[in-house]
Parts: C-alpha cells; structure tokens; sequence
C-alpha cells in the first residue's frame, strides 16, 4: 500500500521486481522528500544565518523550523536538538566533549550488542584518559539486566547503549536501565538509529539523558543526523567544533560561544537534508507510528515464523522481543553466497558482521544474513524471500552432492 510513495521501488533488479530488506542500512524515500529537497535547491538554497536577503531569510527560517519539527517529534523543545552528520557523529560528539571531564578511574558502561559507532569512540577516548569500559553481557539474546546491576558503581559515569540491536533486533529495555542508572547518577545516552522510525519515541517520558538517530533510516537523506541532549546538559558540554555559526564573539585571546543548538552546529549545515528530514517526519507522523510499528512487528512475527520453518536455518535473535530486524544463517552456505544469490533474484538484504565484531566474536558467528523491514515491505515480500531462500539451499546441496559423488567416483 505504501510502495507507491517510494519511485525506487518502482524499479527492476536483474529483470524482477525490486525488494528492498535492507532498511537497517537505509531506508528507502518518499517523494515528498526528493521533491522537498529538490524545490530547496530550484528556489530557495542559501546560506543559513549570514544573510538578510530574502532567500537567506528563506532558507534560516526553514532550517530553524526543522530543529523545532524534529523536538515535537522526539517531544523536545528545539535547543535541545542539534543537527549532526548522522548516528555515528552524534556518538563521537558526546564521546570528545563527556570524556573531557571523566578522570582516570571512571567507568562507561556499553553492552555486547552495540555497532561499532557506539564502541570504538569509547574505547579509544578511554584507553587515552584511563576510564574503564565495562560490557553488559546478553542471555538469549537479550540483555542480562542482573549482570547489568552488578556492573553499576559509584565510578559509573555514562551508559550509552542501543534501543533496537541492529543484529538481533532485540528491543532493549530502555526505560527500566534508565531509571536503574540514574540511581548512579550516571548519564544515559539511546542509540535510537534502529528505534527511531518503529517506534514512537518521548525523550521526557524516557528521562534518557542524549538520543542519537540518522535521517536516512527514516526516510529521510543521507547527511543529517540528530542529537538530543538534555539543555542543562548540553549548555555545560564544551563544544565539538569549532568555526563560524558557533559563535557568538571572537577575538584572539577570547571566543565567546552561540546559545544552545548553534553551539554545537559549527560550519554550514547540511540545509536542504534537514528540510528533507523535516518531510520525512511529516510523512511518518501522516501514516502514524503506531501504525508504522504495528505493521512492521506484524511483518516481523511473519518473517520470523516462515524462516523457523526452514529446515538448517538458524535465527539468531529472541524472536518474541524483536522488531523490524532479523538475522540467520544457513547451515554449511556462507552469507555472502545467500546475499549474492538473493540479489540475482531481485531481493536485497545485507550480509556479514553489520559493524558489529564484538557481538559476532562472543556469539561465535563470522557473520549472519539480515533481513530488515519497513512499511512497504509486505508479507508476499517475505513469501519471495522464502522461496528463494530455499532455492539456495537446493543449488547448495545439489553442488555438494555432486562434489561428494564425484569425489566418491574419483576415490574408486
Ligand atoms: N547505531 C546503530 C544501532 C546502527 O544500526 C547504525 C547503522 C549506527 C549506529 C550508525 O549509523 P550511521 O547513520 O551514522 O551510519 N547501522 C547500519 C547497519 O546495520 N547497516 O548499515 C548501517
């Protein structure tokens, strides 16, 4: 019903119909964004913030605008939303500008389950101040919160982990490791880069301290990311970058900074992908979330049940606490092979480590295939799958007869 929206989809892939499962990577846009992007460009494009002619007036009231949008969103006020390149520059942020005021001693505390964006910015910063990186191990697939408990000190300064894994599509429970943390006094940072466009998302009613989310997973460019903080944090957080925009007097022996979000946003922005994320939310609050999540959950149970039933395939997540999100692998046939094979049939889904090493060395895996959902997926998009599924594993196995037999032949 809604791959209408998507021109993308209209296309064909090696002579079939195009099904994109790859959603965890990048969602796919609706017109409404390419055409908001477009119209920027043909009429409106200028700088933000330098200028008192017209199309400047234009394009700052646009881009300002997108701050407040994206706050009512999340349920923020608009200086609390501060415009990034994406997920992972968002985590860098917090990760330079927290660890200024760690000491050696202090502790983070992340989870077995976290893509690398959410690691390696804390670990290096760690290994150069000394703090201590502690890891919440997984049960089943989920995050052992008894373990999680016995990791929290009073040296613990931040958790930072993800609301929806993008490996197992476990759904974390955010809200409960908010509220054991802030007993801690520590500070709680959401990655929401897999959460944002499935679920609706109340910053307040989360009491999280940072969210971290990209544009392109919500329909929305490539290009723009979000950070929400807290005010009364982010006004005591040094700034990231330096230069114009960020500023509010500069001389040589003294800068004197921007009020909250400019603070934080220094250089031109990415203008026309804020106002492409701005009609990506319009089109996501049009259809509901509620909605959004419902379908994809649906679709996501759908998906889980008709791959159990494939004989050597093995999910590798809960199954009863995922969304829009699922690994597996085939039994004897490398990821890469099902990917490649899958493409050849005009569906795509991604294979390999999904930035996410740490997570495939503990469950023991190299690697997984993924599959991952949005609200033009539909459930004869699961059927292909299924059926291409099972016309790798009948070319596999035909070819390992057939070396078997050859084998035997040549061994007589
Ligand atoms: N955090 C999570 C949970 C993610 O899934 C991703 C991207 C990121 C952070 C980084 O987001 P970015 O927009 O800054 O790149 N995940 C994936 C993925 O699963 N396949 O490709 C990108």
């Amino acid at each position: 019903m809604y791959e209408k929206d998507f021109p993308i989809l209209k296309q064909k892939v090696n002579r079939k119909r195009l099904i994109y499962l790859d959603n965890a990577a990048t969602s796919q846009k609706p017109s409404q964004v390419i055409q908001a992007m477009n119209d920027f460009y043909e009429k409106d494009n200028a700088n933000v913030h330098r200028g008192l002619h017209e199309l400047s007036m234009r394009s700052s009231f646009a881009y300002e605008k997108a701050h407040e949008i994206v706050g009512n969103f999340i349920n923020a006020s608009e200086e609390e939303i501060i415009f990034t390149k994406g997920t992972t520059e968002s985590l860098n942020l917090l990760a330079y500008t927290l660890t200024k005021s760690l000491k050696k001693g202090d502790e983070i505390i992340l989870t077995e389950m976290e893509h690398h964006s959410n690691i390696v910015p804390w670990t290096e910063l760690a290994k150069e101040k000394g703090i201590k990186i502690k890891v919440i191990p997984l049960k089943d697939y989920q995050l052992d919160l008894k373990k999680f408990k016995l990791l929290l000190t009073k040296k613990t300064k931040i958790v930072s982990l993800t609301h929806i894994s993008n490996v197992l599509g476990t759904i974390n429970p955010i809200k409960e490791i908010i509220k054991i943390s802030h007993k801690y006094k520590a500070l709680v940072i959401i990655d929401a880069a897999q959460s944002i466009s499935h679920m609706k998302i109340d910053v307040k009613e989360l009491d999280c301290d940072f969210l971290a989310f990209s544009g392109h997973k919500m329909f929305g460019p490539t290009g723009i990311g979000v950070l929400y903080g807290k005010k009364k944090l982010l006004e005591k957080l040094p700034p990231f970058q330096f230069g114009g925009g960020m500023i509010k007097e500069v001389s040589f022996n003294k800068t004197t900074f921007n009020d909250l979000p400019w603070k934080f946003e220094a250089g031109t922005p990415n203008i026309a992908e804020a106002i492409g994320l701005v009609k990506a939310i319009e089109y996501i609050n049009k259809i509901g979330l509620e909605n959004i999540q419902a379908h994809n959950q649906e679709l996501t149970n759908y998906a889980i049940e008709r791959l159990s039933k494939i004989k050597d395939l093995k999910i590798i997540g809960p199954k009863d606490n995922q969304l829009g999100v699922i690994s597996f692998y085939i039994k004897d046939i490398h990821p890469h092979d099902v990917s490649e094979f899958l493409n050849g049939e005009g569906i795509a889904i991604r294979s390999g480590n999904h930035c996410a090493m740490p997570l495939m060395n503990i469950l023991k895996i190299q690697g997984t295939n993924r599959i991952s959902l949005q609200i033009y997926n539909t459930t004869k998009d699961i059927d292909a799958l299924i059926i291409a599924l099972n016309k790798v594993k009948e070319i596999f196995n035909g070819w390992r007869r057939r070396n078997l037999q050859r084998k035997h032949i040549g061994s007589l």
